[in-house]
């Protein structure tokens, strides 16, 4: 029988097969840029247009994206148990709401800008401009709305929450390297909630699910899901 809240952390993996890359794979994100470079809040002060350059290219990538069957699968499974299925998720891109679920954006969106200044939050234009002016305070303070190394990820108190009364954590697409993501899976161990993985290949945290299914998410979801 499925347990009765499910809490689902996804991470690049599961937008793979939708042409996004992951970041820290062959080829990953990460491989080509330098974190330091485009990720953090420093790397924003001391060069905006190269920040903005990559998450412009980012933004048209996912504009272009469609989500696959694993995004589907997610979104039938929380339809079909509403108010059981929470999906939380690490992706900027918006596949998965694409795909008809509703989302935790623990990490931010590509298609929103946030105000440096005031925090006002707005739908972001396909091409974000250095010293673009916020729409509530007038200010020249316009970034991507998304959570940079170093800051502090979205929601937080809202996923410990679900956590807490979850019967099973399914971390599906991640690589369980950036915290406090990657921590999720020992606070539901500690709490007692069976813990799943699904994943293209064992990680380095496979060891700290009860189980572990391996294949590409466009199978292994559905797969479960079904
Ligand atoms: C914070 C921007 C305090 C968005 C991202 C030491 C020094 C400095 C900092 C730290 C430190 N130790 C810990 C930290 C904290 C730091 C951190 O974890 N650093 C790590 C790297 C050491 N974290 C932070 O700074 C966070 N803030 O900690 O604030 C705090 C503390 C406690 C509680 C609250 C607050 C901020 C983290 C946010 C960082 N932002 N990027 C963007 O540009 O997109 S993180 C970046 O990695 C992405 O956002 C992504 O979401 C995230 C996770 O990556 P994954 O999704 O897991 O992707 P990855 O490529 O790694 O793995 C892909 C997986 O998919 C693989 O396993 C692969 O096998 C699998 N896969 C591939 N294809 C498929 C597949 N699976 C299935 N099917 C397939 N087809």
């Amino acid at each position: 029988m499925r347990p009765e809240k499910i809490v689902i952390l996804t991470g690049a993996g599961i937008s793979a097969e939708s042409g996004l890359g992951t970041f820290r794979d062959k080829d990953g994100i990460w491989t080509r840029h330098r974190i330091e470079d485009v990720a953090t809040p420093e790397a924003f002060a001391r060069d905006p247009a190269r920040v903005h350059g990559f998450y412009n290219a980012r933004r048209a990538q996912a504009a272009d994206a469609r989500p696959n069957a694993a995004h589907a699968a997610l979104a039938r499974l929380q339809r079909d148990h509403a108010g059981e299925v929470v999906i939380v998720t690490q992706n900027v891109d918006g596949l998965q709401e694409a795909a008809g679920a509703t989302v935790i954006h623990m990490h931010g969106e590509l298609s929103r800008a946030l105000c440096a200044a005031c925090a006002h939050r707005w739908d972001a234009p396909r091409e974000m401009a250095v010293g673009a002016a916020c729409p509530a305070c007038a200010r020249p303070t316009a970034r991507p709305d998304i959570v940079w190394f170093g800051e502090m990820p979205y929601h937080m108190d809202a996923i410990a929450a679900h956590l807490g009364m979850a019967d099973l954590f399914v971390a599906i697409g991640t690589s369980g390297n950036v915290y406090p993501a990657a921590g999720f899976v020992e606070e539901a161990r500690m709490a007692g909630i069976e813990t799943l993985e699904i994943n293209l290949e064992e990680t380095a945290a496979s060891g700290l699910f009860d189980r572990t299914l391996t294949g590409a998410a466009s199978a292994a979801v559905p797969a479960w899901v079904d």
